[in-house]
């Protein structure tokens, strides 16, 4: 492979539902729900099984009932998702120094000049997904291309289980017939305004060549004009570089419990947290993301007494932007957590000064991290009070 970059995308399939899945071997094979089952409870996601019938993630529960009366709903249970995801990006750190997370199920690794351990990125790609199948007991789909934008598009083509390499040679052909809303950025509403004016597929996009394009889509033509060729040279970021580290969730449908948003909020915290501590990272501040069905999207930032990798405190922090923001609760469609203002963490000197709660909460949090990268335990779970 003489590509400039390889870098692999690695997304879990039907993530939730493999969990429970792998937990309760009754579920293995049949249709099942992970979500609220109420009336306004929203699909998280559909086992393989399920999706047949029509079920997807963000429907709602009812709907999805309906189409398949004889699948299993099993309530989200968020904080064994994040040890699982915990596992499998351990296995990730084995495979490559430049490891993105985008969610708990999926990140980017970048396997530039990797050969000489693992082979080549296919041979490297296999192993990963046998590795994870083995140790984890889940499967995942891979994408291995010269940039992350074709990556991620690769490794969505053969879901469940598939391995998909798109190289240099092959984006003429494979791009050209698929949907705009392919693109990093064009959603649902973006493809509905564009379809009248014949911009339907990525090769339609490439005909209309870059000054067309700049008359329907402005400033944003370069880059879309980019990507429909299969340019991206975006580097992968791991967490131990990135100005931010984030974690957000959808829900698809907006979530009306106040208190369930809460509980994601806290377990959005934990990772973000985790991924400090692992990256040897604190931050100064954080923020809180909240987005309404209607797109519109507000965020409320705090600072911190003093730059922290404990979990308490920055979940102190995000809990009373919350709180606050809180008092007016409306329906949500997105929450997320951002530390920020990150620095080098220079734990030992910290703990000697410090605090004997502030030691305690380090010495918990060092305790749970490694029983979560060492036996997939969690041992300690947080209450959220
Ligand atoms: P996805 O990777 O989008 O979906 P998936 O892993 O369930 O299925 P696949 O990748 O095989 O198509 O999301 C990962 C998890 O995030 C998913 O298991 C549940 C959660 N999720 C939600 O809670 N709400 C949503 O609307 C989506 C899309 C995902
Ligand atoms: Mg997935």
């Amino acid at each position: 492979m003489d590509w400039p970059r390889v870098i692999l995308h690695l997304d879990m399939d039907a993530f939730y539902a493999s969990i429970e899945q792998l937990d309760r071997p009754e579920l293995r094979g049949k249709p099942i729900l992970v979500g609220h089952d109420g009336p306004r409870g929203v699909v998280s996601t559909a086992s393989y099984e399920a999706r047949k019938f029509g079920c997807h993630s963000a429907q709602p529960m009812v709907t999805a009932k309906r189409l398949c009366p004889q699948a299993i709903v099993v309530p989200v249970r968020m904080e064994r998702y994040s040890e699982v995801s915990g596992r499998i990006f351990g296995i990730f750190d084995e495979f490559s120094p430049l490891v993105e997370p985008l969610s708990l199920d999926e990140a980017f690794l970048d396997l530039t000049g990797t050969e000489h351990i693992h082979g080549t990125a296919i041979e490297a790609a296999r192993k990963l997904k046998a590795r994870i199948r083995q140790e984890v007991g889940v499967t995942g789909s891979a994408g291995v291309a010269a940039c992350k934008f074709i990556a991620k598009l690769a490794s969505d083509l053969q879901k469940p289980d598939g391995l998909t390499v798109i190289g240099p040679e092959d984006l003429d052909c494979v791009l050209p017939p698929l949907p705009i809303t392919k693109l990093w950025g064009i959603g649902k509403v973006t493809g509905k305004r564009l379809e009248p004016l014949g911009l339907r597929t990525i090769g339609d996009l490439r005909r209309r060549g870059l000054d067309g394009l700049r008359q329907v889509l402005g400033n944003e033509a370069q880059w879309y004009w980019n990507l429909a060729h299969g340019i991206d040279d975006r580097p992968v970021i791991p967490d131990h570089d990135a100005k931010s580290i984030s974690n957000e969730t959808t829900f698809g449908t907006d979530l009306a419990d106040a208190q369930q948003v809460r509980d994601v909020l806290l377990d959005l915290t934990e990772n973000v947290a985790a991924r400090l501590r692992r990256s040897g990272l604190k931050a100064a501040g954080v923020h809180i993301k909240v987005r309404f069905g209607d797109f519109q999207t507000i965020t409320r930032s705090a600072t911190l007494r003093e730059p922290t990798d404990v979990t308490a405190e920055l979940w102190a922090a995000a809990r009373g932007l919350f709180d606050e923001w809180g008092r007016g609760f409306q329906p949500v469609r997105l929450i997320g957590i951002a530390a920020e203002r990150l620095t080098a963490g220079s734990v030992q000197q910290l703990s000697l000064f410090a605090h004997p709660e502030q030691v305690r909460q380090e010495k918990l949090d060092a305790l749970t991290d490694r029983i979560n990268s060492r036996f997939g335990k969690r041992a300690i779970r947080r209450g959220g009070a």
